[in-house]
């Protein structure tokens, strides 16, 4: 690396915190922390938000949205577990909440409300059952072993929102 670009460098690291610019092969790139907005956690590289005020799943992914976020997907068993014990460091009353996952559209499929496929899964021991025909909605840390279960998505729980790193 020339001198001038780090000088460039270090200069841009100093006047910013959001990010640097550097410089590779003739060209400027800009690189951003990866540091979640104010409120938010990081967990494997997205940043998560729980939402306390019990609403309804539709009210709570406008919710998130309305935050440029989703409800939350959760990808492996140690998301799932940092994602509750996020919840246990803050101030709460928390027992079940929502997540982005839903089969509303068709039955016994299941999709995240943000797009990606639901590979992991933490049903509950005889769930997803969908009672009465209309349980199409997934909460979180259902029962004493904390699993996921589908419910009535007009129930008003809390809910957990992700979102990822904005980009330039
Ligand atoms: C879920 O269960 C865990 C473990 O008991 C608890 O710490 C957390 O507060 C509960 N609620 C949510 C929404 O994760
Ligand atoms: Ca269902
Ligand atoms: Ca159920």
């Amino acid at each position: 690396m020339k001198l001038s670009a780090v000088f460039l460098l270090v200069f841009s690291m100093m006047a910013l915190t959001s990010g640097v610019r550097y410089f590779h092969r003739g060209r400027f790139y800009w690189r951003h922390f990866r540091i979640c907005p104010h409120g938010w956690t990081k967990i494997n590289g997205r940043c998560f938000r729980y939402v306390a005020t019990p609403m309804t799943w539709a009210n709570a992914e406008k919710n998130c949205l309305s935050m440029g976020a989703n409800l939350a997907s959760v990808h492996n068993a140690y998301e799932y577990r940092r994602i509750q014990a996020m919840i246990r460091a803050g101030s709460c009353s928390c027992r079940e909440a929502w997540l982005g996952g839903s089969d509303a559209q068709q039955e016994r499929t299941w999709l995240w409300s943000d797009g990606s496929p639901m590979r992991y899964t933490n049903w509950c021991r005889g769930e997803p059952n969908n009672a009465g025909g209309t349980q199409h909605c997934l909460q979180m840390n259902w029962s004493g072993d904390k699993c996921w279960d589908d419910l009535w998505c007009n129930h008003n729980l809390p809910s957990i929102c992700v979102k990822r790193f904005r980009r330039r």
